[in-house]
């Protein structure tokens, strides 16, 4: 029987939420013993563990099937391809961080300041199209770490790197000042033929990390309310569509509304519907869902 491929960054930052994406799903990884492949027990899938760099080459020759890898990654590998190979098929939320291009703090910033500037990024590919889309001529060094460094050491004027709370900038003289791209991790499927038992698995992994996505936000709302007040009260639910309506027994005018809101309910949420007329609101976690 096929077994779907998986490639995983094996340690990192996305090396976890990787993990508890598919724990999540229902999918059980045995411990692995090479510290390369690790294999699901009840879900025809083996993972590769690698580097995040390498994922999309995995991918794209179609040696796994599936990855999950940066945006900010797979961009700057898409970049140097003539053809595409990887194709996105979901947006995961994690890992979500920009790449920016930072100066010096004290720098009153302009974008015609990077004009005949040099400018070091481990993602010369992803600068230079930025560069190019702005109309600015500037040259980029390629750094595989410690980018942040650079203005200091003397070897470029400006830097182009991943930024998340900021601090790693800050702690350097540096700000960021213009967003290249905005990232977070997706799942990335092969554009190399594949089979049809092997493409069923692909959807069938898909659907599980869809439902666990849409878990993740929604919440299922109950709540009662005078019937007059449910125009207010659909229009303030985030992201609930057609809501169940029902009639409260021996409460004349009054009904009870359950619905499942595919955004945040924030207390805020929770306020409005009650200035609207809603009482004895109940917020639930979902804990499946199959769209
Ligand atoms: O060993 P391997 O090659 O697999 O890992 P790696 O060292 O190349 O990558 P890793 O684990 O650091 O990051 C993996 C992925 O996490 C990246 O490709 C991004 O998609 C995502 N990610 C999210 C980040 C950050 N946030 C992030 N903050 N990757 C790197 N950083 C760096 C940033 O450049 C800065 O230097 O972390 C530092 C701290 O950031 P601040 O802004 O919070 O200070
Ligand atoms: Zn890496």
């Amino acid at each position: 029987m096929s077994r779907l491929h998986l490639a995983i960054q094996k340690k990192g930052r996305l090396a976890d939420q990787s993990r508890d994406l598919l724990k999540q799903a229902g999918i059980k990884v045995q411990d692995t013993k090479t510290g390369l492949t690790a294999r699901a027990t009840n879900f025809p899938l083996d993972l590769m563990l690698v580097r995040d760099d390498d994922i999309p080459t995995f991918v794209g020759d179609g040696v796994c099937e599936l990855g999950i890898v940066g945006l900010n990654v797979l961009e700057e590998y898409r970049l140097g391809q003539d053809e595409d190979d990887v194709e996105i098929i979901a947006r995961l939320g994690f890992g979500r961080c920009k790449l920016m291009i930072a100066c010096p703090e004290s720098e009153a910033f302009d974008m015609s300041a990077l004009e005949g500037k040099r400018i070091a990024t481990s993602y010369p590919r992803m600068t230079r199209r930025f560069l190019a889309e702005s109309g600015i001529s500037a040259e980029t060094v390629t750094m595989q770490g410690a980018v942040e460094l650079a203005p200091r050491l003397g070897i470029a004027d400006y830097v182009c790197d991943l930024v998340s709370s900021g601090q790693t900038l800050e702690a350097n003289g540096l700000k960021p000042v213009e967003t290249v791209l905005e990232s977070e991790s997706v799942l990335v499927r092969t554009l190399k033929p594949i089979d049809g038992a092997m493409a069923e698995l692909v959807d069938a992994l898909k659907a599980r990390t869809d439902g666990v996505i849409a878990t993740s936000e929604s919440k299922y709302i109950v709540l009662n309310a005078p019937e007059n007040a449910l125009e207010d009260i659909t229009r303030i639910l985030p992201g609930a569509e057609a809501p169940t309506v029902m009639p409260l027994l021996g409460r004349q005018g009054q009904v009870a509304v359950q619905a499942v809101c595919q955004e945040s309910v924030f207390w805020e949420t929770l306020e409005q519907l009650k200035g609207a007329g809603a009482r004895d609101i109940l917020v639930m976690p979902i804990e499946k869902m199959m769209l």
